[in-house]
Parts: structure tokens; C-alpha cells; sequence
């Protein structure tokens, strides 16, 4: 079996953890490096959550971990902390011993891409920042990189942090727009109204995931957990799955149903609209810049992060702290 290579570009909190269990676990994916981008949480916790899933998986050490942009382009960050908490579920572990790669991010995404020109695919799960930088630092940057998988944006939906936006286009719309219109091949995962209608994962799908007798799943539990509350406030009845599933759409992509092509276009100038993805569907005279991801087989990508987490694993390093 061939496998996929694959750079996560990540704000380490929650589902990004998630995903990056796709990367490291899934026999199709070979995972290259993980960058860290700011986002989620800080971005030093968000440091420690992918310390975190690395041990989960019983890979400590061995998947390279690179420090991107520490802030938007333009922008000052904005946090989601009120929704992820630490992003990990309060747990810790002993980071003695441990490093990031001294590698900028940037520079990683630019030599990976250069290295295999046409073969590597970056999973976007946090704001476009790194992605956008070494867009505009390596004019051979676009066209080394094989694709792009991209969370982020609605459908002609609703958003999640305003009304018009979802957080990650939200964050660095600067960032988002540079990259949309850099000319990459783009997958785009969007939060509505796909992944609210096809990757949430209700009580009785969590329960069958805390059944599953493994310590991923324990894992899994744990840091899906902390959010369920904030989800239940917004009206969302069970965990969502924004990261995970971008990831398993590129490794499995038979679990897509349905997909089309848009031309995709980033509101930075207005305040009200802020990161607002525009995605026309191609009637109104706009060449298409990325696929947009429509619909999935919810049941089958369900069974597959449930199959996932179902993995032996023995940890790296214990977990400290609990219930
Ligand atoms: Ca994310």
C-alpha cells in the first residue's frame, strides 16, 4: 500500500489532537511533521497537547514538531480558549527531555514541499499563517506543495465564532485570502454545513467510543470532554469534528459523498463580516479555486475514528492528572 505523506498544520487543542491520531495511526498516512500555528489555545499549551497525542500514540519524539507564526499576519490574535479550555482536558504529563525541531515552521513547510515537489499534502486545521508565509517567502512554495486540505469557512452557512465567519479564516483573514488566491490545489472542509450536520459525534456515539477498552480512547474521552458543555450552550448536541474529519478525507476519501467546485473569496475589509468565506457555486462567472466538500458518510467516518481509537497503543509517557 502506497502511503500518503502528509504535514499537519495545527493550534493543538481538541479535535486537531484528533487528527493528528489520523496522521500518526492510520496505516495509509505517513506523517512527515506536525507545524504549529497560533491559534486555539496558547501557543505554548498548544506545544505541550501535540507532545500530549504524540504520547498518546505511542510515538513521542519521533514526528517533528516545528514552531510557525506566533500571530496573524496583520491582526492581533484571538483566543478560543472559552470553548477548548487548555485544548487538552487538564491533562499533563513530564515534558522533561523534551524539544520542538529548531526548524521554523515556514521554513519546514517550504524544504518538505521543495524536498518532493508534487507529493506532499498539508492538512490545514488552525489559521492560514504559515501556509500564507510560505506562500509569500518561496515563489516555488505553490507549486512543490501537492495540495492543500482545508478546515475552515461555511457554505453559504452559518459561522461559529460570528455569526458570518468560522474561527480559523476568522483569526487571519489576511492569511486565508493570500492563500486562496496563491493558486494551490485546495480541498476545503467547512464547519456548516457539513460538519455540523455529519461529523458531530452525539451521546450514544461517544458512549460507544468510551466502551471501546484502550487508552486512545480514554485519551479521546478525555479531551473531547471539556467542550461538550460549550457545545450543548451553542446549541450543538455532541463534540465536533472539523480537524479529524479533514484529515480522514484525505486519507479516505471514499468517505466523501458529495463535492463540487467553488470559487472561494475571503472578506478582510469589512468588520461585520470579518473572514467570511464567499463560496460561489458557478454561476456567477467566477473561476473555481478549490473543492468544497459537501457531504460525507457520517455512519462510516464515525466507525472510522471509533476503529481508530480501538488501536493498541502503549503511551510514551504516563498522563498526569485526572478525574
Ligand atoms: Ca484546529
Amino acid at each position: 500500500m502506497s502511503r500518503i505523506p502528509l504535514i499537519i498544520d495545527t493550534d493543538t487543542a481538541q479535535d486537531d489532537c484528533v487528527a493528528l491520531l489520523v496522521g500518526l495511526l492510520d496505516p495509509a498516512a505517513d506523517l512527515r511533521a506536525i507545524t504549529m500555528v497560533a491559534g486555539n489555545v496558547g501557543f505554548e499549551r498548544q506545544v505541550l497537547n501535540a507532545h500530549l497525542t504524540l504520547s498518546a500514540a505511542g510515538r513521542l519524539g519521533e514526528v517533528p514538531i516545528h514552531l510557525g507564526c506566533r500571530r496573524p499576519l496583520v491582526r492581533e490574535w484571538v483566543s478560543a480558549e472559552y470553548v477548548h479550555g487548555d485544548g487538552a482536558g487538564g491533562l499533563s504529563m513530564d515534558y522533561a527531555g523534551l524539544d520542538t525541531h529548531p526548524q521554523h515552521g515556514v521554513d519546514a513547510l517550504i524544504e518538505y514541499a521543495a524536498a518532493a515537489p508534487g507529493e506532499i499534502t498539508i492538512v490545514c486545521i488552525g489559521p492560514l499563517t504559515n501556509i500564507a508565509m510560505a506562500a509569500i517567502k518561496d515563489p516555488d512554495f505553490v507549486g512543490n506543495v501537492k495540495a492543500l486540505y482545508i478546515m475552515g469557512g461555511s457554505n453559504n452557512a452559518r459561522g461559529n465564532i460570528t455569526a458570518a465567519a468560522e474561527y480559523n479564516f476568522y483569526v487571519d483573514p489576511e492569511a486565508a485570502k493570500t492563500v486562496f488566491e496563491a493558486g494551490f490545489a485546495i480541498t476545503v472542509v467547512p464547519w456548516a454545513p457539513l460538519v455540523l450536520r455529519d461529523a458531530v459525534f452525539d451521546d450514544a456515539q461517544l458512549e460507544r467510543i468510551a466502551r471501546v477498552d484502550t487508552p486512545l480512547a480514554s485519551f479521546f474521552s478525555r479531551i473531547t470532554g471539556t467542550t461538550l458543555g460549550f457545545n450543548e450552550s451553542v446549541g450543538i448536541a455532541g463534540s465536533t469534528h472539523p480537524d479529524s474529519l479533514t484529515a480522514a478525507l484525505l486519507v479516505h476519501p471514499e468517505l466523501v459523498r458529495s463535492s463540487a467546485d467553488y470559487a472561494i473569496a475571503i472578506e478582510t475589509s469589512s468588520e461585520l463580516t470579518r473572514g467570511y468565506a464567499a463560496m460561489s457555486w458557478g454561476v456567477h462567472g467566477l473561476e473555481a479555486n478549490a473543492t468544497v466538500v459537501e457531504s460525507i458518510d457520517a455512519t462510516a467516518f464515525a466507525d472510522y475514528l471509533t476503529g481508530l481509537l480501538s488501536t493498541p497503543t502503549v503511551q510514551s509517557r504516563p498522563f498526569i492528572g485526572g478525574h
